[in-house]
């Protein structure tokens, strides 16, 4: 399964094409829970009950709250990024070709980080979006069934979470997809690989890319890999991509 980088990077020399996509993996470590994870966000949650636009309208008050304690929480003093977070963003600033950093998480380390190109195809949990328009807000407070629109304060509980719940149309698709056929690097960690379309992105590169994934199991994905890293993403993270950048001096 493990195949060395170095061939296809040498051949295309240091201005490659880096595509990465992470998932609520490369969070855990700075201390937001994963999804499916036996400590996972979801424990306790049926994700029917409060991911979906079904959910939201039988019964708001609940997905409103489920919401509300995660942004408390990646607003929580102690929540920050990790070493993962900054080797991305310190190799996006050094990379001298494309980049793009697609993320599946609606948290927002990437930024704190100093990430530039990045898309969040999941949204965003520090903002609301206004149910009748669309138009989007920072947001950091509560929401709830009487919060007051921005712009029309009579206007009461019409903003919900900017985030993409199932059978929602994740955002920036046409951009994945281009990025992704072009890529010579595709980079995926810390996703269990099971939610679609992000589960599709290594089925969209090209024969020529090198796709690598850091996880620290395996996922329905990893055959799809040429080389597979075990291991924590804070720690095996800046330690690949270190290699890259030494590789291209
Ligand atoms: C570490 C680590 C460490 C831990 N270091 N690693 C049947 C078949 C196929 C598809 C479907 C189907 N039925 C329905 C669908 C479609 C559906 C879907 O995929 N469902 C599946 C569950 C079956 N998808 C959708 O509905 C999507 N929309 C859509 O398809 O639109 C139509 C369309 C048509 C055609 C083209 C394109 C589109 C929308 C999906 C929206 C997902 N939303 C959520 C919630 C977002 C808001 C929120 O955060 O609350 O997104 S669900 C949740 O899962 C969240 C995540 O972004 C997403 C992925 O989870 P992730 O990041 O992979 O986390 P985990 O917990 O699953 O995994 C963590 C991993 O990290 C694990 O592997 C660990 O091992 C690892 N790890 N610690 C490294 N320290």
């Amino acid at each position: 399964m493990t195949e060395d980088w170095r061939g296809p990077y040498m051949v295309r020399g240091k201005f490659m094409k880096v595509l990465v996509l992470t998932g609520a993996g490369i969070s855990a470590e700075s201390g937001i829970p994963t999804f499916r994870g036996s400590d996972g966000l979801w424990e306790g949650f049926r994700p029917e009950d409060v991911a979906t636009p079904e959910a939201f309208q039988r019964d708001p008050a609940l997905v409103h709250r489920f919401y509300n304690e995660r942004r408390r929480r990646l607003l929580s003093p102690d929540i920050e990024p990790n070493a993962a977070h900054r080797a991305l963003a310190a190799f996006e600033s050094q990379h001298q070709d494309d980049f793009l950093l697609v993320t599946q998480n609606i948290d927002d380390l990437h930024q704190r980080s100093g990430s530039q190109k990045i898309l969040c195809m999941h949204g965003e949990l520090l903002k609301a979006r206004c149910m009748d328009s669309g138009e989007c807000f920072p947001w950091k407070e509560d929401l709830g069934l009487d919060t007051p629109h921005p712009r029309y304060p009579n206007r009461l509980g019409r903003l919900r979470p900017h985030v993409v719940w199932f059978g929602e149309m994740p955002f920036g698709l046409p951009t994945i997809e281009q990025a992704a056929a072009q890529a010579d690097l595709f980079l995926a960690i810390g996703t269990s690989a099971v939610v679609y379309p992000a589960a599709a992105i290594v089925q969209w590169t090209g024969p020529h890319c090198h796709r690598v994934e850091i996880n620290v199991d395996a996922t329905p994905a990893s055959q799809a890999f040429q080389q597979v890293i075990r291991g924590k993403a804070s720690s095996e993270v800046p330690k690949f991509l270190q290699e890259i950048l030494n590789a291209a001096q």
